[in-house]
Parts: C-alpha cells; sequence; structure tokens
C-alpha cells in the first residue's frame, strides 16, 4: 500500500505525492524512513536536507579531509585543548565505560585515551556510536593500531534515538566537534536532555563547541580555497540520489556558506543555477526547483559563554569546567550529573 505525502508548496509547478512502499523487515522500515524524512524536506517552501545525509562512505571521507584544512580551525583547535587538558581531564580515569557520540575517525579519542595510563585503560571499555558503518570500521582499525590492548565496543546507531546505555561502570561521554551544534537550538536541547536523562548521578558529559568569533575566520572554515567543503555538501545530493533514485545533479548547484549573525550560526546551502526538475520512483510527479532556489543543508552554531551556561542549565546538569584554546576559538565543556 503506498503512503501518501502531498505537497504545500505552491511556489512547485506540479503537485506531487510520494510513492512510499509499506516496508516489511526492519532494514526496509529504516530506509522508507530516511526516504520519507528526504521527500518531507524537500516539500518545504525552504527545501532542506537533514546534515546526516551527509555521512555516506565518501562524505565521512570528504569530512575527514575538511577536518585537516588550513581554514578548518574547530578540529585543530579542539585537539589543542584536549592536548593542554587532556591529563586533568581524563588522566585519573579508569573502570568506565568511555562513550563517544558521532565519532567519526578516532583522533581526538586516542588523545584522550593516551593521557591516561596504561594500566588504567585496560579497564576501560570504549564504546564509539555513529551510524557511519564506513567511519566505526575504519577508526577502530587505526585506533587499534596504535593501542591494541584496547576494548572497543562499537555501535551503530543513530545517536539520537538513544534509550539506554549498558549499566556496568560509570560513564564518560564526548560529544565532540560541535557536532551538537549541527542540531537546531531547541533540537540539541532535546538531544542534551536525552542524554542526561541516560546519565547516572556521577557521569561526565564532555561536549566540545565552536564559540562565536570574527566572520571572516568563520565563513572561511566553510568556504576553503581547495574547495573540499563546497564538494562535501554537494555530496549531500549524491547520498539522497542514492536513497531516492533520484536525479540530482550536482553540478547545477551552487555551494553557499555565510553566518547568520541573528542565529548565530553558519549556514550552507545548495542553490540552483537554473530551473530543473528532480525525479525519483519514489514521487508520483516531479520536483520542481526554481532558479536561485536554495536546499538548507547544514547549520552549525556557534556559542558564546552565557548560551553555554544556559544549555547546561535547561538540561540540569552542572558545569564543571569551561576549558578554552588561547584565542577562545572552541571549547571543552565538562558536564557532571
Ligand atoms: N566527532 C568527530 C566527527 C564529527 S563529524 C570529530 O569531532 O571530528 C559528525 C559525525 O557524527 C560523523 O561521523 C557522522 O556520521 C556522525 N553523526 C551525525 N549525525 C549522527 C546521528 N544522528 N547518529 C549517529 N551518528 C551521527
Ligand atoms: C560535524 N560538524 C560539526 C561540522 C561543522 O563544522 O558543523 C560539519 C561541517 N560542515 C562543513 N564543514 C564541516
Amino acid at each position: 500500500m503506498p503512503t501518501s505525502l502531498s505537497s504545500h508548496k505552491t511556489i512547485r509547478k506540479q503537485e506531487w505525492t510520494s510513492r512510499l512502499i509499506k516496508p516489511s523487515t526492519r532494514a526496509e522500515r529504516k530506509k522508507e524512513f530516511l526516504r520519507h524524512e528526504l521527500l518531507e524536506g524537500l516539500m518545504m517552501e525552504q527545501m532542506k536536507m537533514s546534515s546526516k545525509f551527509f555521512y555516506d562512505t565518501n562524505g565521512s571521507k570528504l569530512f575527514e579531509w575538511i577536518t585537516k584544512l588550513p581554514e578548518y580551525y574547530p578540529t585543530r583547535t579542539e585537539k589543542s585543548i584536549l592536548k593542554q587538558y587532556g591529563q586533568q581531564l581524563f588522566g585519573h580515569l579508569s573502570h568506565i565505560d568511555l562513550v563517544e557520540l558521532g565519532s567519526g575517525d578516532c583522533s581526538k579519542i586516542s588523545l584522550i585515551l593516551s593521557a591516561i595510563p596504561s594500566k588504567q585503560r585496560e579497564t576501560i571499555i570504549y564504546r564509539p556510536i555513529d551510524f557511519s558503518q564506513s567511519a566505526l570500521d575504519q577508526s577502530q582499525l587505526q585506533l587499534l593500531k596504535v593501542l591494541p590492548e584496547l576494548k572497543v565496543e562499537p555501535l551503530v546507531a543513530d545517536f539520537t534515538k538513544l534509550q539506554a546505555l549498558p549499566n556496568g561502570q560509570p560513564r564518560v561521554i564526548c560529544f565532540l566537534g560541535s557536532t551538537i551544534g549541527n542540531f537546531d537550538l531547541h533540537e540539541s536541547q532535546l538531544l542534551l536532555q536525552q542524554i542526561a536523562d541516560i546519565m547516572n548521578t556521577g557521569d561526565q558529559l564532555i561536549i566540545g563547541l565552536d564559540l562565536v568569533k570574527d566572520t571572516e575566520t568563520l565563513e572561511s572554515a566553510y568556504n576553503d580555497s581547495q574547495r573540499i567543503t563546497e564538494a562535501f555538501n554537494k555530496n549531500i545530493l549524491r547520498s539522497c540520489n542514492n536513497i531516492l533514485h533520484s536525479n540530482f545533479h550536482p553540478p547545477a548547484f551552487e555551494h553557499l556558506a555565510f553566518f547568520n549573525h541573528e542565529k548565530s550560526r553558519i549556514e550552507m546551502h545548495l542553490k540552483a543555477l537554473s530551473d530543473l526538475f528532480v525525479k525519483s520512483p519514489y514521487l508520483n510527479g516531479q520536483i520542481m526547483i526554481q532558479k536561485g532556489e536554495t536546499i538548507h543543508t547544514e547549520n552549525s552554531h556557534k556559542y558564546t559563554i552565557p548560551m553555554i551556561e544556559e544549555l547546561a542549565d535547561s538540561i540540569r546538569l552542572n558545569i564543571k569546567n569551561i576549558f578554552t584554546d588561547q584565542k577562545q576559538w572552541f571549547s571543552l565543556v565538562q558536564m557532571v550529573k
């Protein structure tokens, strides 16, 4: 039985509905959910695609490349904070579950683990959680090369849907890279509340948050001279084509990334260079996109210290420390339940 979605968007010339088939298996249900999410976003007045669709195998590789670009300061700045304060934050840890949400490559967690003496490290279970199977596979391989005795229990999962964590040892949950900034402020508060709810008293949450700074530095981090961020942004269309069997043609779009001062966030969009029609076997009809219309692909929120304090208050976690670099470009926030 086809489920039906109808467009409320008048700017599109053709009324269209989706032809999603009722799935039977769990894997099929998951795929249908993703198709539904993509189609719903494309029906909105301001079209959007969730930034989680960036991270197919190619997208995860492109992101890793971005983290090494000279303009992309967040990764190296957060790493410098981890190097400077790693001992203080993690040096005493033993008999814990070290959970990492959206773990990506393993380069940050290896900094954390190397701040812990090896005898203590033997008592730690590292639990990376990511929905990119390829990122998890790769990172586990890399990590075990350097720390062969490490206990790693990876989980392919959507961290927005976490209902529980293993309950054996106290947990230190790391949510690095300002990934939380890719959620709207309300969504990020809900997500952190969900995480806080599954924490036990004494568990810690360590969040990496990017800070507000001059617009030029912010915008050049998302408009790099090698155009890797552009490739990353356009890769979402390939990822969407794989899911919807659609015909998005990435060169038909322009990469846009700018700082929205009012909302304190970098926004990434893809702007249509001409009128175009998008087809998919999951659609009755076609989606018309007019020249100049954009698909909003990502928000990356930038925080101030008062915003961080407000966020912690709203989820009723206590801030133990806020570590920053010398330029105050990035912050590592230690919260305790
Ligand atoms: N923490 C790493 C990677 C950040 S990139 C760093 O700081 O460099 C964001 C990562 O989060 C990607 O690996 C992506 O696959 C993962 N991710 C994004 N949304 C997710 C979700 N809802 N559930 C699980 N993983 C997610
Ligand atoms: C994963 N996330 C925090 C990155 C960011 O900066 O918002 C993703 C990214 N988008 C473009 N460049 C990097």
